[in-house]
């Protein structure tokens, strides 16, 4: 064995793009900042995951396995660092986790030396993707994933079943598998997230109904449902907390994102919306607040996205989404949003706990008619003019 000399001169280089310092992007909205840089991408994936150092075996240095795209991470923070799980792919399709680190949690972000290897108990799996990272009061630290299976009952070779994946852990290092989620009521689930607190003495997961692997169906919206065990879960009744509803950015579907955030008024809540453009599936990023006691019960949902894809997020390996999993928030109450643009790249927002429950609360609903917006926007632009002496 001998260490290909190409090897150090691209060390080297990664190197220099994992220090750049992240800057704050220069139009902002009030609500939160974009920055300029993606927080992960491919590019971050150390070597070592995809070369094969050895100039004997690799003599014209090749990547040997590459990294195609790095996106939708949850994300917690433990003992002062910001830890991102990642969403890696492959060239060859398949995703897997890995836990990226940072010491600010807007730039710096270093991949640990291995990706997560999950106890294999799931034979049927092909694909595990998009996990949620739940701190619980329980005290362990829940992720709920995407387990994705070929549909064994249809004979398309491309029909696949998904499932809620789950996994615990203290430190990000060990996890431990548990049983799948089963929910009685829904053949498929995707986007599955457990709520950080018991709800009646019981765990609390929203779940998004899917009659298949693509399309939710008759699946409502955002679903929500209690089991007694969560280490055999089973959900008997899932109702609907944020719902679908025609001609808004949730029309086709929607899921829920990062673990609700607790505030003096109620839960806030980072999902994503989906809409069918001729262009294809839009997704955008939305927030709505539920009831303290009854986190199912929706109390506000302001009208509109959140995070719409801009500029370069528009356009990656599935164009025109954002989507997220996973956000942080601080001791100071600054909050970091961790959005994935178009399956691709990793990106952080920030913005602050209070400012996202006045925008939560104090933006108004969607009046969902057209004349009603004109309405709704006139009033506003009024009140300015009156404002201004106009
Ligand atoms: O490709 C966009 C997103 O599609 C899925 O989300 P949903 O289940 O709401 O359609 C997920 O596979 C997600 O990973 C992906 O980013």
């Amino acid at each position: 064995m001998r260490l290909h000399p190409e090897y150090a001169p691209l060390k080297d280089a990664q190197e220099k793009f994992l220090a750049r310092k992240n800057e704050k992007a220069a139009e902002q909205n009030g609500i939160y900042d974009r920055w300029i840089y993606p927080v992960l991408t491919a590019a971050h994936a150390p070597i070592e995951w995809q070369y094969d150092l050895d100039a004997d075996t690799n003599p014209f240095f090749m990547k040997r396995l590459g990294i195609n795209a790095v996106f939708n991470a949850g994300a917690i923070k433990l003992n002062g660092k910001y830890y991102v799980v990642a969403r890696v792919e492959g060239w060859d399709r398949k995703s897997f986790f890995a836990v990226a680190e940072s010491d600010n949690g807007i730039d710096g972000f270093r991949f640990w030396d291995e990706p997560v290897l999950l106890p294999d108990t799931c034979p049927e799996e092909t694909n595990v993707y998009d996990m949620r990272l739940t701190q619980h009061e329980d005290g362990w630290i829940y992720g709920v994933f995407c387990s994705e299976s070929k549909d064994p009952d249809n004979s398309d070779l491309g029909a696949a079943v998904a499932a809620a994946g789950i996994v615990r852990t203290k430190d990000l290092k060990t996890w431990e598998r548990l049983p799948n989620l089963v929910t009685r009521q829904s053949p498929q689930q995707r986007n599955v997230l457990l709520h950080p607190e018991f709800v009646n003495g019981k765990y609390a997961f929203y779940t998004r109904p899917m009659d298949g692997f693509i399309e939710t169906g008759s699946g409502g919206g955002v679903g929500f449902g209690l089991c007694d065990d969560i280490t055999n879960a089973v959900i008997d009744e899932e109702i609907i907390t944020s719902k679908r509803k025609y001609h808004t950015i949730t029309e086709a579907k929607n899921g829920a994102g990062a673990t609700p955030i607790k505030t003096d008024k109620g839960w806030l809540h980072i999902a994503h919306g989906v809409r069918n453009t001729a262009a294809g599936l839009r997704y955008v990023i939305y927030a709505f607040a539920t009831d303290l006691e009854k986190p199912w019960e929706v109390i506000a949902e302001p009208s509109g996205y959140l995070i719409a894809p801009e500029g370069e997020e528009r356009v990656g390996d599935v164009s025109n989404v954002v989507f997220t999993n996973g956000a942080i928030v601080d001791d100071n109450g600054d909050l970091l949003i961790y959005y994935a643009s178009s399956d691709t790249r990793l990106h952080v927002a920030t913005t602050t706990v209070e400012k996202l429950k006045d925008y939560v609360f104090g933006t108004p609903a969607d009046p969902m008619r057209s004349v009603d917006c004109v309405k709704q926007r006139i009033e506003l632009i009024r009140k300015n003019k009156e404002l201004l002496g106009k």
